[in-house]
């Protein structure tokens, strides 16, 4: 029996869900949200067994507002769908938001080789996650690119942003509401073989991505 859905906010990552769908916990009702891909994402999503929804807003944060809102269960994770996460570290996460010791539990990323986090892309999370907790005691490390919350919960802070910013305005608002924040390391692996990197991958990319930050911060 399921008690959580996994949102994955997908843009072409066929070859990484052939391998990810198959490791993900039954505990999870898994939504792949297909935010314009060319390749085969939604077709091998729906093959092995998720929920397809189509999110025609190009974006990261449109991507996981679109799974938020066609989510049916109390709790909610939302995890990278490129392969960089293994699907099996989300338990204890779902456990401290279901067992009532956080209000959000979130991932924070521990790479397991070097050079699977570029230097200019683990810089500017680093500054971002440094100026959240100088600014508003923010109680995390990173982005939260992996995390479980309770799904009415999210939707009642109005979050905005539907690029690269969604992360922060959230992080933003759950420090602001005084959400309890429980934090544990995961493994960060390269991204699937046969993939493309739509951020870290690039200094433009990660420049992109920064000013998506930015621009939330307020
Ligand atoms: N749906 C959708 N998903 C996106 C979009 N941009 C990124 N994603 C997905 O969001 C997740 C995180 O994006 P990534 O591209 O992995 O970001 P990153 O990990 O910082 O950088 P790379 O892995 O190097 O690209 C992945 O599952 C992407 O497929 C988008 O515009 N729309
Ligand atoms: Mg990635």
């Amino acid at each position: 029996m399921t008690t959580c859905d996994l949102v994955l906010p997908c843009r072409d990552e066929g070859p990484a869900l052939r391998d990810l769908l198959p490791r993900v916990p039954a505990t999870f009702s898994v939504i792949v949200v297909d935010n314009g891909s060319r390749d085969d994402t939604a077709a091998v999503a729906a093959r092995l067994g998720a929920r397809v929804v189509h999110e025609p807003t190009p974006g990261y944060g449109a991507a996981v507002h679109a799974g938020m809102l066609a989510a049916t269960h109390d709790l909610v994770a939302v995890m990278d769908g490129d392969g960089s996460f293994d699907p099996g570290e989300l338990l204890p996460l779902l456990a401290d938001v279901a067992e009532g010791r956080a209000d959000i539990a979130v991932g924070r990323r521990r790479p397991v080789a070097r050079g699977v986090w570029p230097w200019h892309a683990r810089a500017g999370n680093a500054l971002i996650a440094a100026w959240l907790r100088h600014r508003l005691r923010m109680d995390a490390h990173d982005i939260a690119p992996m995390r479980v919350c309770r799904r009415h919960d999210l939707l009642a802070l109005g979050l905005l942003d539907r690029r690269f910013g969604y992360p922060v305005e959230l992080l933003q608002a759950v420090t602001r509401a005084g959400w309890r924040v429980s934090e544990h390391p995961v493994a960060y692996h390269p991204r699937a073989v046969g993939t493309r990197s739509k951020v870290s991958g690039s200094v433009v990319g990660t420049a992109r991505t920064a000013l998506d930050f930015w621009k939330v911060l307020a």
